[in-house]
């Protein structure tokens, strides 16, 4: 098949060894099969009582809590590129979030710089920009608006991966993800859904693209509603081919909600009314 010059830029030679955080969650297991593209050897990691035990022969897998800094050291070590999927993916306790998400996404960076490691794939979040409106198109340059503890989580990490470019030349694609599930499960997700195909492709492009620098791109299917503009992200060359469209009547069959209600009118929908959570007395966390 004829390559589009954006496709010629594409370095498709595999990587050594590639780490894959997260592995065991919703997204992890879905394109755990379709790592062996990407790289000779895949290093597979998530918390140990989330872990699989099934390695295929390419595959490694390493336990470990991504707060803990000497394991994530150890962890890194020996990886030619990363794609951190792993940590607290909705809105929850503070507590739960600085150690999963924040101090997970500095220990990352920081066994990245240790190690070597030039290239960096960050899970980034929609609820980064949480509390824009539905009506609103915003593009990644659109000072960010976080949703929630989670949202600020997600801020944070991309701050680090443009610090650690910056100062260290790692580069880093930070996919601001909608919504990656089977099929969009609501009315908002119509404009936010993303297919484990769109993925796969954004995840080739942002591991073998030169020259990408820190990049934030928005992570949404070619649906016909969409609040993205990736003109900032024009390197990737990233087209999505498939669209929610296909869903419409079934996510149309459920009652709609009220015009007024977050989830129809705010782009990160239920996250925006999540909390406040209340601090257990004597312990200093939440619930
Ligand atoms: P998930 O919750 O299913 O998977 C996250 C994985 O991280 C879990 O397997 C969990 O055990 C692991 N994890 C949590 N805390 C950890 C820790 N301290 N140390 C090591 N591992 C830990 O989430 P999902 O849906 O697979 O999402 C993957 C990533 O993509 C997450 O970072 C999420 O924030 C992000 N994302 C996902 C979206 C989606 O639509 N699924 C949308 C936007 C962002
Ligand atoms: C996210 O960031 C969450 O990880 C995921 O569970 C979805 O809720 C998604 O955003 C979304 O906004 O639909």
């Amino acid at each position: 098949m004829e390559q589009t010059p954006m496709e010629n830029q594409v370095n498709r030679s595999p990587y050594g060894r590639l780490l894959l955080t997260g592995a065991a969650g919703g997204i992890g297991k879905a394109i755990r099969p379709r790592m062996a593209e990407f790289a000779t050897r895949v290093r597979l990691s998530d918390l140990p009582r989330a872990l699989p035990d099934d390695a295929a022969a390419h595959e490694e897998i390493v336990a470990c809590d991504l707060a803990d800094r000497q394991a994530v050291d150890a962890l890194v070590a020996g990886c030619d590129a990363i794609i951190h999927l792993g940590g607290v993916s909705v809105e929850r306790p503070f507590e739960e979030v600085l150690e999963a998400n924040i101090k997970g996404v500095f220990n990352l960076y920081e066994a990245a710089r240790r190690h070597g490691v030039m290239r960096v794939i960050f899970a980034s979040s929609n609820h980064v920009t949480g509390f824009y409106r539905q009506d609103e198109k915003i593009d990644a340059h659109a000072p960010k608006r976080p949703d929630g503890y989670y949202g600020l989580s997600k801020s944070f990490g991309e701050d680090t991966a443009q610090f650690y470019f910056d100062r260290y030349g790692i580069e880093t694609v930070s996919i601001r993800i909608g919504s990656v599930f089977p099929e969009p499960k609501d009315r908002r997700m119509m404009a936010s859904w993303l297919s484990y195909d769109d993925l796969h492709d954004l995840l080739r492009r942002s591991l073998f693209t030169p020259g990408v620098g820190h990049t934030i791109v928005f992570g949404a299917s070619a649906n016909a509603l969409t609040w993205w503009d990736n003109r900032h992200a024009a390197v990737l060359g990233f087209e999505p081919r498939d669209s929610s469209e296909q869903f419409r009547a079934k996510v149309e069959a459920a009652p709609p909600p009220a015009a007024d209600d977050p989830v129809a009118v705010l782009q990160g929908g239920v996250f925006t009314q999540a909390g406040p959570f209340e601090p257990v007395e004597g312990n200093g966390s939440a619930n």
